[in-house]
């Protein structure tokens, strides 16, 4: 980005046209960030609360009020009794990353909960069963496939996700340039959608059957093309066996895709010089979330397109996230105490927390920690969440706002806003479908009074420390312990703090490269075609999916617009601005059969609640599925988000389901969720 300024103020902020990764394209979301640094509505300082006011107070009386009541409660209830909630936006800013993990490991306790479990932990899963390493994640190489099968993600409006990457919308025009295909499957006809060669419609949750049918197509049309694995497979026969079953045709009444469509698919697949299969959230927040995974690699594979330019290729970041000194993640060394979720890589699912929180008991959750989370809007059942944070004995927040989830917090601390920062990309480089690096200045001066976010953290863990007496070790900036990590990376010749520092516009490190067979950290070197426990669910697809008939309710699932990220930035008004995208989008056929009109009042009830909303009547979604987006709503008592929450609409996760969620893994199915719509006739 290119952010100019005038003393304090942020002025104005485009792409960098010379940005070799961006090539001057920017996302609405990074010039919002004008908004959210002056927000009216963002602390400036640390607050408590008094009754239902907040009161300044100073930054060392608040690390020191946190660390006291966090260690009385865990003095009296044990280390468990502290959970710590880990929000997304951690992965975005380098303090985060560098240093949340080191406070969060001084807390002691097991209850630690991320937004990864509602969001990409089945990817994660699957990466560790295959591959034997969390981030040995094969990512698409879009600039160079030749097909491009996209299922359950719509990278046009999202920028890609699991594969970063800047201006989908042109990149995926070079794929029809150079004569490739792209093909999505989704239940809408979304932006990318629009832009592909072709989409097929597909019913919420049945991705499943889908794949399991692909790889049978694929299989009709000859033997796996897999010379590129030599003898680095291991239970690829056993994987085949259990997927036979699931014909081609079985697939086609639970998913809405022909089997002609299907097998022409695979025939595209198979006969395309390169491909790539590529599944995001719609695979990964559905009951089938960890199968799907695998089942998307399972296609690459057999097409002979992982680990090959134009397929799917894990990266080669500057910052090792793989191979020796890393952890590799790890499903179930322990569970949640109520329901018995497994851990991974040392966290449990979030669906998981409220019953923590409710359930009495040895290892009762009573107090909370948040660091740029939202769990409120973000989890399912978020009444539930609600309630169940306003019961705690205790909750502090490291965050920027006070809003749905905050408002519970005793006590708040705002760091600066990523603006007065330096940053490096740690996680997106990681997952991008280029190598790139690049460290971005501070675009402002740090405020009076303001701390960083690592210097928020090291406070509470030596406060915390202080009042334990256990050992914390704050760590040294940020950048001090980037340049000890890049210096043991794969590119440590050419990405130093020096060369960063003078590369403003980053360094390019070139296009992904086949690793993935050399780097694999499975016990045997090989890759996992057969993972006991996948190979296992596939009973529950076939008692769940395929056996069981389809009740035919309608099915909601999620939609992100451009000008939106997750629950937090409702607030910056250049976002929301513009027609309004809070509606409840139901095709014509479905809404005709219950009296629905254009712009009228529905109510959406699940297992666990309702919400009213207006509808938005459209065949861009297909018969027997409705589109909501999450993070509206946000109007909850106490709330200090004044545009946000003088916007229409209710929050879609006050009526998802903590039951509902990808047993494998844990990860809760946020789409695909069972509702009853109907019109709501009163004022
Ligand atoms: N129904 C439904 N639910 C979903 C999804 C969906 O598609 N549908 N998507 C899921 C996904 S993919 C994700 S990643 C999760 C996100 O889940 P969360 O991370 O829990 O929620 P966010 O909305 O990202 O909220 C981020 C919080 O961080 C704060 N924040 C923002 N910037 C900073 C900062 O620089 N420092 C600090 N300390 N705090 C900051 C914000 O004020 C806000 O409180 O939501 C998930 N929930
Ligand atoms: N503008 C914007 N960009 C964002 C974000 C944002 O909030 N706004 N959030 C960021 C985050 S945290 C993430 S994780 C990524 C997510 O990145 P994406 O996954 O690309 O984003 P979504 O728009 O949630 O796309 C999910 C798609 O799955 C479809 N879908 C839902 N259920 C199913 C199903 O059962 N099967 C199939 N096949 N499809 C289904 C939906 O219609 C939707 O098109 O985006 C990131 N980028
Ligand atoms: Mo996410």
């Amino acid at each position: 980005m290119e952010i100019r300024t005038r003393g304090d103020e942020v002025t104005g902020i485009r792409g960098d046209d010379h940005d070799p990764f961006s090539r001057g394209h920017v996302c609405p979301k990074a010039v919002a960030l004008i908004d959210v640094h002056h927000d009216p509505d963002r602390l400036r300082g640390p607050v408590r609360r008094i009754g239902d006011r907040w009161e300044p107070i100073a930054w060392e009386d608040a690390f020191d009020l946190i660390a006291t009541r966090l260690v009385a409660i865990q003095r009296d209830h044990g280390p468990d009794a502290l959970a710590i909630y880990l929000g997304n936006p951690n992965a975005h800013h380098l303090g985060h990353i560098l240093h949340a993990p080191n406070l969060v490991r001084a807390l002691r306790t097991k209850n630690r909960f991320t937004a990864t479990s509602v969001d990409q932990l089945p990817y994660y899963v699957a990466a560790h069963a295959m591959f034997g390493h969390m981030f040995l994640l094969p990512i698409p190489d879009i600039d160079r496939t030749a097909y491009w099968l996209v299922l359950g993600g719509n990278p046009v409006a999202s920028n890609g996700s699991m594969m970063t990457a800047p201006d989908v919308a042109t990149r995926l025009k070079a794929i029809h340039e150079r004569g490739g295909k792209v093909v999505v499957v989704d239940p809408r006809r979304t932006e990318t959608a629009e832009a592909a060669t072709r989409h097929h419609f597909i019913r919420p949750g049945t991705d499943a059957a889908f794949l399991l049918a692909l790889v049978n197509a694929l299989l009709e049309l000859g033997p796996p093309r897999i010379e590129r694995y030599g003898d680095k497979l291991a239970g690829l026969e056993t994987a085949l066996a259990a997927i036979r079953p699931f014909g081609v045709e079985r697939a086609a009444a639970p998913t809405g895709i022909p089997a002609a469509a299907i097998r022409g698919i695979a025939t595209e697949l198979r006969e395309a010089p390169t491909a790539v299969v590529y599944g995001r959230m719609g695979l990964s927040t559905q009951p089938f979330g960890t199968v799907c995974q695998w089942l998307v690699q399972l296609v690459n594979l057999l097409t002979g397109n992982l680990d090959a330019p134009g397929g799917a290729l894990p990266t080669l970041p500057a910052v090792p996230m793989t191979g020796p000194g890393t952890r590799p993640g790890g499903l179930g060394r322990f569970a949640s105490r109520v329901s018995s979720r497994p851990a991974f890589g040392g966290e449990l699912p979030v669906a998981a927390m409220i019953e923590e929180m409710e359930t009495p008991g040895d290892g009762q959750i009573r107090a909370l920690l948040t660091i740029a989370g939202n769990p409120v809007s973000s989890t399912p059942n978020g009444r539930r969440v609600d309630r169940a944070l306003a019961g705690l004995d205790f909750m502090a927040a490291i965050d920027l706002y006070v809003n749905e989830t905050t408002r519970h917090a005793d006590v708040i601390l705002p760091p600066t806003t990523s603006l007065a920062h330096e940053n490096y990309d740690i996680v997106f480089n990681a997952l991008a479908i280029r190598n790139v690096a690049r460290l971005s200045p501070p675009a402002v001066a740090k405020p009076p009074g303001e701390l960083f976010d690592w210097e928020v953290i090291n406070g509470l863990g030596i406060a915390y420390a202080k009042a334990t007496g256990t050992p914390f070790k704050p760590l040294p900036p940020p950048t001090t312990v980037l340049g000890a990590a890049l210096a043991a990376g794969p590119h440590k010749d050419k990405v130093t703090m020096a060369s960063l520092k003078a590369a403003e516009h980053g360094i390019d490190l070139g296009a992904l490269e086949p690793s993935l067979l050399a780097r694999l950290e499975t016990p045997d070197g090989k890759i996992a075609c057969a993972p006991p426990a996948f190979v296992t669910d596939l009973a529950r697809v076939e008692s769940d999916l395929l056996a069981k008939p389809d009740a035919g309710e309608l099915r909601l699932f999620g939609r992100r617009h451009v000008r939106s990220n997750n629950s937090w930035m409702h607030n910056a008004h250049r976002l929301v601005k513009g027609p309004r995208r809070d509606q409840l989008w139901i095709h014509p056929d479905d809404a005709a059969a219950r009296g629905i009109v254009e712009g009228c009042a529905v109510n959406i009830a699940s297992r666990t609640g309702e919400i009213r909303v207006t509808a938005h009547v459209t065949d861009r979604v297909m018969p027997g599925a409705v589109c909501l987006p999450h993070g509206f709503g946000q109007r909850r008592e106490g709330v200090q988000l004044s545009i946000a929450s003088a916007l229409a609409g209710a929050s879609y996760n006050d009526i998802t389901d903590e039951s509902a969620v990808d047993p494998l893994s844990g990860n809760a199915a946020l789409n695909a969720l069972p509702v009853q719509v109907e019109r709501d006739a009163s004022p």
